[in-house]
């Protein structure tokens, strides 16, 4: 029996990081978190490239180019998108997240999602580090671990 499982091991990995600057109050703590969660698990900081975009919605098409470009391993996205805020928010949120699994099929590079999609904006703080952790720091676990996973899993054959 074989089983692959990435191991949270972030020597020699390059990360971009993309993050949306519409609520931004939300957004930089989940950059603060994945910035530390990269450093904490071995990743130099020398490896790691920020990219911001005004909206979620903006995302993908950063994600696409930093992920296409061959200088980097993996691609975290990091947005807000708040119900209470928007009245397009299904349109926002779903062509956001859409979008970035489109990324990482087409392109074979980790894109994780860590964007944030809550109902308020006291939910969403709750979310980036105020009380139940910081999805930007799980996103960057995510990345470490789907790089790995990669690197020992069969290439594929076309
Ligand atoms: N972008 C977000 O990242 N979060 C939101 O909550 C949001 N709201 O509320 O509308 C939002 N809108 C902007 C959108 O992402 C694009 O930047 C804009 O539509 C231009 O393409």
């Amino acid at each position: 029996m074989t089983t692959y499982e990435g191991r949270l091991r972030g020597e020699g990995i390059r990360v971009a990081l993309v993050c949306s600057r519409f609520n931004d109050l939300i957004t930089s703590r989940l950059l603060a978190g994945a910035r530390d969660s990269l450093i904490r698990h071995g990743v130099d900081e020398a490896s790691i490239t920020e990219a911001w975009v005004p909206g979620a919605y903006e995302l993908p098409l950063v994600a696409q180019r930093l992920a296409g470009s061959g200088e980097v391993d993996a691609v975290i996205a990091l947005g807000a998108v708040i119900r209470g805020a928007t009245g397009h928010y299904e349109h926002v949120a779903g062509q956001c997240a859409a979008g970035l699994q489109r990324v990482q099929l087409d392109t074979g590079v980790p894109v994780v999602f860590g964007v944030l999609t809550t109902d308020t904006l006291e939910q969403a703080l709750e979310r980036a580090g105020v009380k139940s952790g910081n999805k930007g720091f799980e996103a960057a676990m995510t990345a470490i671990e789907m790089v790995d996973l990669l690197r020992q899993l069969p290439k594929s054959a076309q």
